[in-house]
Protein backbone atom coordinates (compact mmCIF):
# COMPACT_ATOMS: atom_id res chain seq x y z
CA UNK A 1 0.00 0.00 0.00
CA UNK A 2 1.35 3.13 -0.98
CA UNK A 3 2.08 6.15 1.93
CA UNK A 4 -0.77 8.58 1.82
CA UNK A 5 -0.13 9.84 5.25
CA UNK A 6 1.95 11.75 7.48
CA UNK A 7 0.76 11.94 10.98
CA UNK A 8 2.71 13.89 13.33
CA UNK A 9 3.17 14.63 17.13
CA UNK A 10 3.43 18.07 18.11
CA UNK A 11 5.31 18.99 21.54
CA UNK A 12 8.89 17.80 21.16
CA UNK A 13 8.58 16.96 17.21
CA UNK A 14 7.39 20.03 15.62
CA UNK A 15 8.91 21.92 18.29
CA UNK A 16 11.05 21.82 21.18
CA UNK A 17 8.29 22.95 23.24
CA UNK A 18 8.92 21.09 26.67
CA UNK A 19 11.93 22.82 28.56
CA UNK A 20 11.51 26.20 27.62
CA UNK A 21 7.78 26.71 26.65
CA UNK A 22 5.31 24.03 29.08
CA UNK A 23 7.62 24.08 31.60
CA UNK A 24 7.58 27.90 31.99
CA UNK A 25 4.04 28.07 31.34
CA UNK A 26 3.77 25.64 34.19
CA UNK A 27 6.12 27.74 36.44
CA UNK A 28 4.24 30.77 35.74
CA UNK A 29 0.82 29.29 36.67
CA UNK A 30 1.90 28.02 39.87
CA UNK A 31 3.07 31.51 40.97
CA UNK A 32 -0.11 33.25 40.13
CA UNK A 33 -1.59 30.95 42.41
CA UNK A 34 0.33 31.35 44.85
CA UNK A 35 2.23 27.91 44.89
CA UNK A 36 5.58 27.42 45.39
CA UNK A 37 6.29 24.85 43.20
CA UNK A 38 9.14 25.69 40.63
CA UNK A 39 9.69 22.95 38.26
CA UNK A 40 13.47 22.77 37.79
CA UNK A 41 14.30 21.25 33.86
CA UNK A 42 15.70 18.28 35.56
CA UNK A 43 12.29 17.99 37.77
CA UNK A 44 10.17 18.57 34.53
CA UNK A 45 12.59 15.98 32.78
CA UNK A 46 10.98 13.75 35.72
CA UNK A 47 7.22 14.47 35.06
CA UNK A 48 7.59 14.17 31.06
CA UNK A 49 6.88 10.36 32.09
CA UNK A 50 3.01 11.31 32.11
CA UNK A 51 1.65 12.86 29.25
CA UNK A 52 -1.44 15.44 29.63
CA UNK A 53 -0.55 18.43 31.26
CA UNK A 54 -3.55 17.93 34.32
CA UNK A 55 -2.01 14.31 34.58
CA UNK A 56 1.35 15.29 34.65
CA UNK A 57 -0.01 18.15 38.03
CA UNK A 58 -1.37 14.85 39.21
CA UNK A 59 1.64 13.14 38.86
CA UNK A 60 3.55 15.53 40.74
CA UNK A 61 1.37 16.28 43.62
CA UNK A 62 1.32 12.51 44.41
CA UNK A 63 4.85 12.68 44.37
CA UNK A 64 6.40 15.65 45.54
CA UNK A 65 2.66 17.72 47.22
CA UNK A 66 0.56 14.84 48.73
CA UNK A 67 -1.31 17.44 51.04
CA UNK A 68 -2.42 19.08 47.89
CA UNK A 69 -5.02 16.05 47.00
CA UNK A 70 -6.34 15.86 50.07
CA UNK A 71 -8.28 19.05 50.27
CA UNK A 72 -11.78 19.80 49.18
CA UNK A 73 -12.06 19.08 44.85
CA UNK A 74 -8.30 18.60 44.56
CA UNK A 75 -9.37 18.25 40.63
CA UNK A 76 -11.38 21.14 39.86
CA UNK A 77 -7.82 23.52 41.32
CA UNK A 78 -5.96 21.00 38.58
CA UNK A 79 -8.11 22.28 36.28
CA UNK A 80 -8.05 25.99 37.11
CA UNK A 81 -4.59 25.67 37.53
CA UNK A 82 -3.76 24.06 33.74
CA UNK A 83 -6.16 26.46 32.26
CA UNK A 84 -3.59 29.12 33.66
CA UNK A 85 -0.83 27.37 32.28
CA UNK A 86 -2.51 27.33 28.71
CA UNK A 87 -2.74 31.14 29.35
CA UNK A 88 0.85 31.26 29.71
CA UNK A 89 1.95 29.13 27.03
CA UNK A 90 -0.73 30.52 24.58
CA UNK A 91 1.45 33.45 25.49
CA UNK A 92 4.54 32.30 24.88
CA UNK A 93 4.02 30.49 21.65
CA UNK A 94 2.65 34.69 20.72
CA UNK A 95 6.61 35.53 21.44
CA UNK A 96 7.20 32.63 18.56
CA UNK A 97 8.31 28.79 19.38
CA UNK A 98 10.48 27.95 16.32
CA UNK A 99 9.35 24.48 14.49
CA UNK A 100 12.72 21.64 14.50
CA UNK A 101 14.67 21.26 11.45
CA UNK A 102 13.70 20.41 8.50
CA UNK A 103 9.89 20.24 9.60
CA UNK A 104 8.32 22.99 7.38
CA UNK A 105 10.05 22.05 4.30
CA UNK A 106 9.01 18.33 4.69
CA UNK A 107 5.49 19.57 5.43
CA UNK A 108 5.58 21.26 2.38
CA UNK A 109 7.26 18.65 0.31
CA UNK A 110 4.72 16.24 1.57
CA UNK A 111 1.34 18.66 0.47
CA UNK A 112 2.97 19.24 -2.50
CA UNK A 113 3.50 15.48 -3.21
CA UNK A 114 -0.65 15.14 -2.79
CA UNK A 115 0.07 13.56 0.73
CA UNK A 116 -2.33 14.57 3.80
CA UNK A 117 -0.75 15.57 6.70
CA UNK A 118 -2.68 15.06 10.45
CA UNK A 119 -1.34 15.93 13.98
CA UNK A 120 -1.82 13.33 16.83
CA UNK A 121 -0.92 15.51 20.64
CA UNK A 122 -1.21 15.49 23.85
CA UNK A 123 -1.74 18.67 23.93
CA UNK A 124 -4.66 21.31 23.97
CA UNK A 125 -5.80 22.40 20.75
CA UNK A 126 -5.28 26.11 22.12
CA UNK A 127 -1.98 24.94 22.12
CA UNK A 128 -1.94 23.73 18.43
CA UNK A 129 -2.99 27.01 16.89
CA UNK A 130 -0.92 29.02 19.29
CA UNK A 131 2.15 27.43 18.02
CA UNK A 132 1.23 27.02 14.33
CA UNK A 133 1.29 29.93 11.88
CA UNK A 134 -2.39 29.72 10.16
CA UNK A 135 -0.71 28.97 6.79
CA UNK A 136 1.08 26.09 8.57
CA UNK A 137 -1.90 24.68 10.18
CA UNK A 138 -3.98 24.55 7.28
CA UNK A 139 -1.40 22.22 5.97
CA UNK A 140 -2.88 19.36 8.27
CA UNK A 141 -6.43 17.39 7.21
CA UNK A 142 -6.95 16.88 10.57
CA UNK A 143 -6.13 17.37 14.32
CA UNK A 144 -6.21 15.15 17.13
CA UNK A 145 -5.62 16.75 20.34
CA UNK A 146 -5.86 16.89 24.06
CA UNK A 147 -8.81 15.59 25.62
CA UNK A 148 -10.30 14.80 21.92
CA UNK A 149 -9.66 10.88 23.32
CA UNK A 150 -9.95 9.33 26.71
CA UNK A 151 -6.98 8.04 26.89
CA UNK A 152 -3.48 9.68 26.46
CA UNK A 153 -0.45 8.75 25.21
CA UNK A 154 0.96 6.00 25.55
CA UNK A 155 -2.65 4.77 24.91
CA UNK A 156 -3.19 4.64 21.12
CA UNK A 157 -6.50 6.21 20.92
CA UNK A 158 -5.29 9.54 19.88
CA UNK A 159 -3.49 8.02 16.22
CA UNK A 160 -6.90 5.87 16.19
CA UNK A 161 -8.97 8.95 16.21
CA UNK A 162 -6.80 10.30 13.70
CA UNK A 163 -6.59 7.36 11.43
CA UNK A 164 -10.48 7.49 11.95
CA UNK A 165 -10.71 10.95 10.98
CA UNK A 166 -8.94 10.83 7.68
CA UNK A 167 -10.57 7.09 6.56
CA UNK A 168 -7.00 5.62 6.19
CA UNK A 169 -5.70 1.97 7.25
CA UNK A 170 -2.47 2.69 9.77
CA UNK A 171 -0.32 0.96 6.44
CA UNK A 172 -1.28 4.05 4.67
CA UNK A 173 0.49 6.09 7.11
CA UNK A 174 3.72 6.97 8.86
CA UNK A 175 4.07 8.82 12.26
CA UNK A 176 6.54 10.70 13.55
CA UNK A 177 7.77 11.33 16.68
CA UNK A 178 10.03 12.06 20.22
CA UNK A 179 9.35 9.89 23.04
CA UNK A 180 8.87 6.72 24.55
CA UNK A 181 5.49 7.27 25.01
CA UNK A 182 4.72 8.66 21.62
CA UNK A 183 6.18 5.67 19.91
CA UNK A 184 4.31 3.52 22.04
CA UNK A 185 1.20 4.77 21.19
CA UNK A 186 1.85 5.09 17.42
CA UNK A 187 3.03 1.37 16.94
CA UNK A 188 -0.23 0.13 19.70
CA UNK A 189 -2.20 1.87 16.56
CA UNK A 190 -0.21 -0.34 13.92
CA UNK A 191 2.02 2.32 12.37
CA UNK A 192 5.19 2.22 11.47
CA UNK A 193 6.88 5.32 12.92
CA UNK A 194 10.12 7.37 12.94
CA UNK A 195 11.41 9.45 15.97
CA UNK A 196 13.72 12.44 16.15
CA UNK A 197 15.28 12.92 19.64
CA UNK A 198 15.10 15.76 21.71
CA UNK A 199 17.22 16.16 24.84
CA UNK A 200 14.39 14.94 26.98
CA UNK A 201 14.29 11.77 25.26
CA UNK A 202 17.68 10.75 24.13
CA UNK A 203 17.42 7.91 26.81
CA UNK A 204 14.10 6.11 25.74
CA UNK A 205 13.84 3.02 24.60
CA UNK A 206 13.18 3.59 20.89
CA UNK A 207 12.61 -0.52 20.12
CA UNK A 208 10.62 -1.15 17.53
CA UNK A 209 11.02 2.90 15.45
CA UNK A 210 11.76 2.36 11.80
CA UNK A 211 14.22 5.20 11.97
CA UNK A 212 15.92 7.17 15.25
CA UNK A 213 17.09 10.58 14.28
CA UNK A 214 18.53 13.77 15.79
CA UNK A 215 15.80 15.79 13.23
CA UNK A 216 14.08 15.94 9.87
CA UNK A 217 16.96 18.11 8.15
CA UNK A 218 18.60 15.26 6.05
CA UNK A 219 14.71 14.00 5.72
CA UNK A 220 13.18 13.86 2.45
CA UNK A 221 9.69 12.37 1.09
CA UNK A 222 11.81 9.88 -1.32
CA UNK A 223 13.62 8.49 2.12
CA UNK A 224 10.37 8.41 3.68
CA UNK A 225 8.21 6.64 1.10
CA UNK A 226 11.53 3.79 0.81
CA UNK A 227 11.29 3.41 4.58
CA UNK A 228 7.23 2.99 4.85
CA UNK A 229 7.67 0.50 2.07
CA UNK A 230 10.22 -1.43 3.87
CA UNK A 231 8.40 -1.38 6.89
CA UNK A 232 5.26 -2.67 5.32
CA UNK A 233 6.89 -4.97 2.88
CA UNK A 234 8.01 -7.12 5.86
CA UNK A 235 4.01 -6.92 7.27
CA UNK A 236 3.46 -8.90 3.43
CA UNK A 237 5.41 -11.62 3.79
C1 LIG B 1 3.24 16.43 25.00
C2 LIG B 1 2.48 16.37 26.25
C3 LIG B 1 1.64 17.53 26.64
C4 LIG B 1 2.54 18.74 26.89
C5 LIG B 1 1.85 19.76 27.77
O1 LIG B 1 2.29 16.13 24.00
O2 LIG B 1 2.52 15.35 26.93
O3 LIG B 1 0.97 17.19 27.83
O4 LIG B 1 3.70 18.33 27.60
O5 LIG B 1 0.69 20.20 27.12
P1 LIG B 1 2.74 15.46 22.58
P2 LIG B 1 -0.71 20.25 27.92
O6 LIG B 1 4.21 15.06 22.68
O7 LIG B 1 1.80 14.27 22.43
O8 LIG B 1 2.53 16.54 21.56
O9 LIG B 1 -0.44 20.94 29.23
O10 LIG B 1 -1.64 21.01 27.02
O11 LIG B 1 -1.09 18.80 28.09
MG1 LIG C 1 5.94 14.54 21.87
Amino acid sequence: MKLQALIFDLDGTLADTERDGHRVAFNKAFAEAGLAWDWSPALYGELLEVTGGKERIRFFCARHAPEFLRQADPEARIRDLHAAKTRHYVKLCAQGIALRPGVERLLREARGAGLRLAIATTTTPENVSALLAPDLLALFDKVGAGDTVPHKKPAPDVYLWVLAQLGLPAAACLAVEDSANGLKASLAAGMATVITLTDYTREHDFAGALAVLPDLGQVTLPLLRRWHETAYASDKK
